[in-house]
């Protein structure tokens, strides 16, 4: 993934003289399968998988897929209430900070959040929960992207083809029915209008180029105004 559509990616920033690199904030709750979704982008393992719950790893840790995209992963939420007080705390720092530019201006240091849901859990609570109590909060919505993880596990691994790691057409079909489910309840609980959620799966690198290619629509037009008072 470091080189897919390197020219694209640093064509639209030079653009549209975005500051370098462009910021995508990593959130969900613990198992979603943020660690696993930057190593299926590295294709190689940048993040320890399965240590969400560990103290260490709340902290937001960076990761530079080259010099014009940068990801950053917040450990996840759902592991308790004073956990998630944390979290959620360090994921607002994470959205007011800002960065100077050479000319002393001020700008919002994370140019996009992604917002992870499990596809294999039913339960997309935590995940809506995180968004309007947080995100929403402190980042303008078109800057929020939403992209379902563990295609793989929709129908409880059932109609996954593990020859070829891909979906079969009855998976496909619940897929997409999902992902319209999750934008049109999204679209309730929060009155946010996102596009329909890219689905993927970060075990079996199943539509991570898909996965890049929802980031790519998703990049701002312009740099991020931050308004701290
Ligand atoms: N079946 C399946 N399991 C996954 C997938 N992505 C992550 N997992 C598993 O889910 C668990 C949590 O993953 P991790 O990346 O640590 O989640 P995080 O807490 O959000 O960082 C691990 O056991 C992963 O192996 C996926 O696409 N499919
Ligand atoms: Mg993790």
């Amino acid at each position: 993934m470091k080189t897919y559509r390197f020219h694209d990616i640093q064509s639209h920033i030079n653009r549209h003289n975005l500051l370098t690199p462009l910021d995508v904030l990593l959130v969900g709750g613990t198992g979603t399968g943020k660690s696993s979704t930057l190593n299926a982008l590295f294709e190689s393992t940048i993040a320890k998988v399965g240590d969400g719950v560990d103290p260490e790893t709340q902290k937001i840790s960076d990761h530079s897929l080259h010099d014009y995209l940068r990801f950053h992963d917040s450990a996840g939420l759902g592991d308790g209430k004073e956990n998630d007080y944390n979290h959620s705390k360090n994921i607002t720092w994470e959205l007011l900070k800002i960065c100077i530019d050479d000319k002393n201006d001020e700008y919002g240091f994370i140019d996009l959040v992604m917002v992870l849901l499990d596809g294999g859990s039913r339960d997309l609570g935590t995940a809506f929960n995180l968004l309007e109590s947080v995100v929403l909060r402190s980042i303008e919505p078109q800057r929020i992207i939403v992209a379902i993880n563990q295609a793989d596990m929709a129908m409880k691994g059932r109609h996954w083809n593990y020859h070829v790691n891909k979906p079969e057409p009855e998976l496909i079909k619940f897929l997409d029915e999902k992902s319209l489910s999750v934008k049109k309840r999204i679209n309730e609980s929060t009155g946010l209008n996102i596009n329909k959620p890219i689905y993927y799966s970060a075990k079996f690198s199943y539509n991570i180029n898909a996965l890049v290619d929802h980031i790519i629509h998703h990049f701002p037009k312009n740099r991020r105004i931050v308004n701290n008072t």
